[in-house]
């Protein structure tokens, strides 16, 4: 069990979820100590469902026993760069269950919302300066997830050369300690993303078995 001062902090989440990754780089940034427990999402356990009955999803954190509603925080925070930067990068994920012209047009924007990362980054080695901070980290899934979305759909959304900041800010943030230390396989992440794009969202076969924590 983790400590952040007196409390026990836990993290409920799954390998391959790039919203996991988010909350697990929050608490390495800030120095808090965890215990990551990991979970199947097609076979949900009890620990899961009592803690976020709602959703059902991960992650989830469990402070003092107390779970924390992590979606809510990022839905505050999803509002602000909707606002911030259009088209919400996000949707990128659709990309995977989509083809044809229904696939298109989200291809379409993502790129315009790439387009304009790149023009709010403008050569910053961060989105906010100097230093990693919360936009960095909400955005950071782009920069494992995005070439995976990628491969596994078969489109082209990012371009280095036309999206030359997000190029240095992708490898400025890959190259954190607390990213690098904990990238899934690249290989497992698109043998994972394929199989979800074949079977659905909602029942994809078993995952591969998670890297080391
Ligand atoms: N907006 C939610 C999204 C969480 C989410 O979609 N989690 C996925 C894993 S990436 C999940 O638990 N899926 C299981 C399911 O849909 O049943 C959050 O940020 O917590």
């Amino acid at each position: 069990m983790g400590t952040a001062g007196e409390a026990k902090v836990e993290l409920i989440g799954q390998w391959a979820s790039p919203f996991v990754k988010r909350v697990k780089w929050v608490l390495r940034m800030k120095g808090f100590e965890y215990e990551y427990v990991e979970e199947d999402v097609r076979n949900k356990s009890e620990r899961l469902l009592s803690t976020n009955p709602v959703h059902k999803k991960v992650p989830v954190l469990v402070h003092n026993g107390k779970p924390i509603a992590v979606s809510c925080l990022w839905m505050i925070l999803f509002k602000g760069l909707r606002l911030a930067f259009g088209p919400n990068l996000l949707k990128t994920r659709k990309v995977l269950f989509l083809k044809g012209d229904e696939q298109e047009e989200v291809v379409k924007q993502a790129i315009e919302a790439l387009d304009a990362l790149e023009g709010e980054l403008n050569a910053k080695k961060f989105f906010g300066g100097d230093q990693v901070g919360l936009v960095d980290i909400v955005l950071g899934w782009a920069t494992i997830w995005l070439g995976v979305i990628e491969e596994v759909s078969d489109v082209k959304l990012f371009d280095s050369e036309k999206h030359p900041s997000l190029a240095c800010w992708m490898k400025n943030f890959t190259e954190l300690s607390v990213v690098k230390e904990d990238i899934p396989p690249r290989d497992q992440l698109v043998d994972y993303f394929d199989k979800i794009r074949n079977y659905g969202p909602s029942l994809p076969p078993p995952p591969p078995p998670p890297p080391q924590e």
